[in-house]
């Protein structure tokens, strides 16, 4: 089989499969197929969020412990869901991992691999804070894991792990409260602007961050546009997070796709049915004009 890179389209006879990341195709799992016509697509990636507390599938607002509601006892529940409905990804946060410093729902993760299968891939991030971490998450059979805290603590354990692992497989998360970076479960704040620290990310050669708005978080109130936007402006490949509510937050964020959007999060809505989530992956498929 020929590879493709990430960002390649080729074209079968009446539909043009666009190739979600080059493992997709060398692992041998399916691409998605999208529209009837022979014109070159991106796919923005829809992904979504599986926040994991005490072994469940919760949602926080605005990350806030104290403002919690479980969603499934069993977390692989939501995330065979999403499967069905047509996800390649999966979004997993180890929440008490975030909190504490280390790992904690590593059973559920792996549960959450095996039912998801071959063809949907898992991000994982919450705790992971050394290489060792890293290895072991990456161990449990997820595609790639999202430093957040150590994103900015710990520039030295990024460059080691760009080299040890790629920047395929390691991701920064970047938390924001008005513009500013927030770490340790978002517990604390800093005084570091997420802008600066993307530069940095940037410069340090990571290719992808998650940025996260977290006054919207969990709020079904839509995403911070604008400041997505500026973070696009560091150059690197951006999946956006918070706020999205509805279906027209689906579309004005693929919009943003020329800008270095790949793909956006969505939690709250799909458990609280707003969103319908195989309408949301067709509607971020469509060219927006
Ligand atoms: O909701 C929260 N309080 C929260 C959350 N969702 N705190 C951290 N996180 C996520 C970040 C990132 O994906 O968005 O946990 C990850 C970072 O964890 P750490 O342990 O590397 O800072």
């Amino acid at each position: 089989m020929e590879n493709y890179r990430r960002g390649d389209a080729c074209v079968a006879p009446t539909t043009t499969v666009y190739c979600l990341d080059e493992r997709f195709f060398q692992l041998g799992s399916r691409p998605r197929y999208f529209g009837n016509n022979l014109k070159e697509r991106f796919i923005l990636l829809v992904i979504p969020a599986v926040d994991l507390l005490g072994g469940q599938a919760v949602r926080l607002r605005q990350g806030k412990k104290t403002e919690q509601t479980t969603y499934f006892a069993d977390p692989v529940e939501p995330a065979r869901l999403f499967a069905g409905a047509g996800a390649t990804l999966l979004h997993v946060v180890d929440l008490d991992g975030a909190f504490e410093g280390e790992s904690r729902n590593s059973p559920s993760v792996r549960r959450i691999v095996e039912a998801a299968g071959p063809t949907v891939k898992v991000e994982l991030g919450g705790g992971i804070r050394s290489l060792e971490a890293i290895e072991r998450s990456l161990a449990l059979g997820v595609i790639r894991v999202i430093l957040g805290t150590a994103a900015l603590t710990d520039p030295g354990l990024l460059t080691e792990a760009l080299k040890r692992f790629g920047s395929e497989k390691i991701v920064a998360g970047v938390d924001a409260v008005d513009g500013k970076v927030a770490i340790r479960g978002w517990e604390q704040q800093t005084a570091t602007p997420a802008l600066e620290l993307a530069g940095q990310l940037a410069r340090l050669g990571l290719q992808r961050i998650i940025y996260t708005d977290i006054s919207t978080d969990g709020m079904l109130g839509g995403p911070n546009l604008e400041a997505l936007k500026k973070i696009c402006s560091v150059g690197l490949k951006v999946i956006a997070s918070g706020g999205i509510a509805e279906m027209e937050h689906v579309r004005e964020m693929a919009r943003l796709e020329g800008l270095g959007v790949e793909g956006m999060i969505i939690g709250k809505a799909l458990y609280e049915g707003r969103i319908d989530l195989r309408a949301a992956i067709e509607a971020a498929a469509e060219k927006q004009k």
